[in-house]
């Protein structure tokens, strides 16, 4: 008999995407635009001019792929929501088709026996909202409250689990400071703005969750990475101070009682990107709103962060992150990541140390490579099994040890739209063919499918 590394009964292994890089169907049945329809029709913004206009069609082939996630055998599925699609005006008026096509996708997944994960949040705000300062503004947290409450009372019947927000860090920085995300803008403090209008929004909305759907469990979604300083220097110390202090302490403190960090409010009044008063656009009230206890923490982990000050004097002009020297050619995804499945064994740890949430899921966790079918028409995507290999046995590894870890999904069922780089990145466990929405089951859901029915990891395998 193999040897199995099991994982605790009941523990849920499934699958993640979001509604934007899948669905297509852009302005289909009463969908309104998104700021992502928006930039990625604006051209130079997505890599060869990418669009999600048709993505992999899921808004038609969802039976289909519901078939494909049932013959992989998951148990759950983690998707998220077009707001567009529900309130194409961001608010009042509901679209019955939008609220039709998720009820069907539920009902349907209910049926499969798998079940359902939905995600308010990830990424597609209205352009309408955004034409009004989008997340910058109060007001989108307002509107965001009340498509919550329109969703859960549609939903919320059979929706029993819930993630307000995907990755609001992602959301504010790569959105409103950066640019390299839609809506594009370019401020930090924007960035900051909007990192707190998406939390109050979580706060305000995990009240309305529980109110409309009964016995449901709420939760929030932070990416994380494994952050190490590049050399013992002081000032490598305080590099990380402010890469984990942005990504991690920004989000987490609030959410977990502790308000916004308050070293990191003077390292952005002293750089001058906020006013003297600091955070003139919170309210007293907020911090408690944000705080609203939560059932469980999702995160999202890809790879580890080795950061370099930018003051150590001969690294001046340097990247803040460093890239470790590859030891061979499996130790980074085609992203430019790094393969570093000790990070999330850590990071594990330390979650559940620092904030004790009741419970976590790995909300995502993949890898990004172009794989595809070969002459015997299959997907050998052997460096991918090894990626989830790996990463399973250092969650397994947090579990033994007392982490709260109850389900792990994989980023992401099928290969799809990522973002900036168009459809040039492949995550998926199933392989799409972006001509003829053609699917393959990639070797690594089939190894996954092995995994879940027996519930380990085999050690040989
Ligand atoms: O594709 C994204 C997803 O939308 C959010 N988390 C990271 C993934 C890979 O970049």
């Amino acid at each position: 008999m193999t040897e199995t590394r099991s994982f605790p009964k009941n523990f849920i292994w499934g699958a993640a995407t979001a509604s934007y890089q899948i669905e297509g169907a852009w302005d289909a049945d009463g969908k309104s635009e998104s700021i992502w329809d928006r930039f990625s029709h604006t051209s130079g913004n997505i890599l060869h001019g990418h669009t999600g206009d048709v993505a992999c069609d899921h808004y038609h082939l969802w039976r289909s792929d519901i078939q494909l996630m049932q013959e992989i055998g998951l148990k759950a599925y983690r998707f998220s929501i077009s707001w567009p699609r529900l309130l194409p005006d961001g608010r009042g008026q509901v679209n019955q088709a939008g609220i039709d096509f998720y009820s069907r996708l539920v009902d349907a997944l209910l049926e499969a026996g798998i079940t359902p994960f939905a995600t308010l949040y990830h990424w597609d705000l209205l352009q309408v909202l955004q034409d009004q300062g989008g997340w910058t503004e109060r007001s989108t947290a307002e509107a965001f409250v009340e498509y919550t409450d329109v969703v859960t009372r549609y939903l919320g019947d059979r929706v029993k689990n819930w993630m307000t927000h995907n990755e609001p860090s992602v959301a504010a920085y790569l959105g409103y400071w950066w640019g390299n995300h839609a809506p594009g803008v370019k401020s930090r403090q924007a960035s900051i703005q909007a990192i707190h209008h998406l939390l109050l929004s979580h706060g305000w909305a995990v009240p309305v969750i529980r109110q409309n759907s009964p016995g449901a469990e709420v939760g929030i979604v932070i990416n994380i990475s494994h952050t190490e300083p590049a050399s013992p220097s002081q000032a490598d110390a305080e590099a990380v101070r402010r890469m984990d202090g942005m990504w991690r302490r920004w989000l987490l403190d609030p959410l977990y009682g502790r308000g916004y960090p308050t070293d990191l409010l003077e390292d952005e009044i002293r750089e001058g990107t906020l006013p003297a008063e600091g955070l003139f656009f919170v309210k007293e009230e907020d911090c408690q709103a944000i705080s609203t206890p939560t059932d469980f923490l999702g995160l999202n982990y890809y790879t580890r962060h080795v950061v370099r000050s930018q003051d150590v004097p001969e690294s001046e002009n340097l990247p803040a992150t460093v890239i470790p020297p590859p030891i061979n050619e499996n130790d980074y995804t085609e992203m430019g990541w790094e393969v570093y499945p000790r990070g999330l064994y850590y990071q594990l740890q330390r979650f559940a140390l620092e904030y004790h949430p009741p419970k976590i899921y790995i909300a995502e966790n993949g890898a990004s490579y172009s794989d595809g079918p070969g002459a015997d028409g299959r997907v050998h995507d052997a460096r991918r099994i090894r990626y989830l290999k790996e990463h399973f046995a250092a969650a397994q590894q947090a579990i033994q040890e007392g982490v709260p870890l109850a389900g792990y999904f994989v980023w992401s069922l099928m290969d799809n739209f990522e973002w900036a780089y168009g459809f040039t990145q492949r995550f998926g466990l199933i392989w799409v063919d972006y001509e003829t929405r053609q699917r393959i089951l990639k070797d690594s859901a089939l190894w996954y499918q092995q995994v879940i029915r027996e519930n380990g990891l085999p050690v040989s395998g």
